[in-house]
């Protein structure tokens, strides 16, 4: 292709992200689009995998039946999330296979916020209320962004995102309205979870490599400054309805700027958790190349399978 042409092609791309329209995996676009595209998929989806893992350990303690069915059900849907975001990812032209590699080899990132630990029940309470609170934030946004595929996909785990919340505010709910232990337990799960939850949303805008761009083709809708503005907005009424502190000395209503204003994060802390330093990366990593391996019998078996099925149709057929 002549250059000439090339720029044509990326004037048109240019004009259909003005006009706001889709771009399904079969157009022409950008190969800067389409590997950021990769990029932020795959690291979502690498999320919502791994992010079964903490809530996963779990699954067999929870304190009722009821609870019990709600957490599984929750665990189930993140696996659906992940699995609807590899094929938004695959239609961009890599394979699952590679984008499984790329995570177990520790060259993909997934969010740092499932590098800590979930040591008592309120834990569920907190990544409900806080994790899945902030990823609703953030995702609702991406449901209008400029990829279709990804676009579509999310507007269905959005729709889940929204009773994962409301399962965990109501875990919190049921603790601060309990005994004293049970609201400390929440105090204390809103005091570990609080700062790590800011922290999903991304470094600060002057230090973000990737938002500058990623806006301009309107495949981040808000930038990740704006975006934990109103999380920390949304949340802190509903602190108060539960009677809990947010860990923040510095958190003040700011009456100019209709919003809270906020104390300093520990970027070294995010920095080293990215790294893979975080408490929990390790063991994260171990069990994810541990269910891949474990996995191997069952993925040979279905692929032995689906040979045979597809040799005794040609026999049929002949
Ligand atoms: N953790 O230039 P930016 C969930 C990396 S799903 C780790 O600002 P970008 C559901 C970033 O990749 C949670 N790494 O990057 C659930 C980049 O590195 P690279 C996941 C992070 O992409 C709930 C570098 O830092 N959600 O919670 C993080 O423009 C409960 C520079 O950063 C999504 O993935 C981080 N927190 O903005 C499941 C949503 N932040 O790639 C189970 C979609 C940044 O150059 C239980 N993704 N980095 O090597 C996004 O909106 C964006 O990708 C951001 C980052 C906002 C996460």
């Amino acid at each position: 292709m002549s250059e000439e042409q090339i720029k044509n092609l990326e004037a048109e791309f240019e004009a259909r992200i003005a006009r706001d329209e889709k771009i399904e995996p079969k157009d022409w676009m950008p190969e800067k689009y389409r590997k950021t595209h990769i990029r932020q998929i795959s690291q979502h989806a690498h999320s919502e995998i791994v992010g079964m893992l903490p809530e996963g350990n779990w699954i067999t303690r929870a304190p009722s039946l009821r609870r019990k069915v709600a957490l599984l059900a929750k665990v189930q849907d993140e696996a659906g999330h992940g699995l609807y975001l590899y094929s938004a990812c695959e239609t961009l032209g890599i394979s699952r296979d590679e984008l499984y590699e790329q995570l177990h080899s520790g060259k993909a990132k997934y969010s740092s916020i499932f590098n800590y630990p979930t040591v008592t029940w309120a834990d569920m309470g907190a990544i409900g209320w806080l994790v899945d609170g902030a990823a609703i934030i953030n995702q609702v946004p991406l449901c209008n962004t400029s990829f279709g595929p990804y676009a579509r996909a999310m507007v269905r785990v959005c729709k889940e995102e929204s009773f994962h919340q409301r399962q965990g505010y109501e875990i919190m709910l049921k603790l601060c309205q309990g005994t004293s232990e049970q609201k400390e337990l929440a105090q204390d799960a809103l005091n570990r979870w609080w700062w790590p939850s800011l922290m999903m949303f991304g470094p600060t805008d002057a230090e973000s490599t990737h938002t500058e761009q990623s806006m301009k083709w309107k495949l981040k809708r808000k930038t990740n400054d704006e975006l934990r503005q109103q999380f920390i907005d949304q949340t802190v009424p509903q602190a108060e309805i539960l009677g809990l502190t947010i860990p923040d000395p510095d958190l003040k209503w700011n009456e100019d700027r209709k919003s809270y204003d906020f104390g300093e994060i520990n970027w070294d802390e995010f920095w080293q958790v990215v790294k893979g330093y975080g408490p929990m990366n390790k063991e994260r990593m171990k069990a994810r190349v541990g269910a891949w391996e474990s996995g191997e019998w069952v993925r040979d078996a279905a692929m032995a399978h689906a040979e045979k099925k597809a040799t005794s149709l040609k026999k049929e057929v002949s």
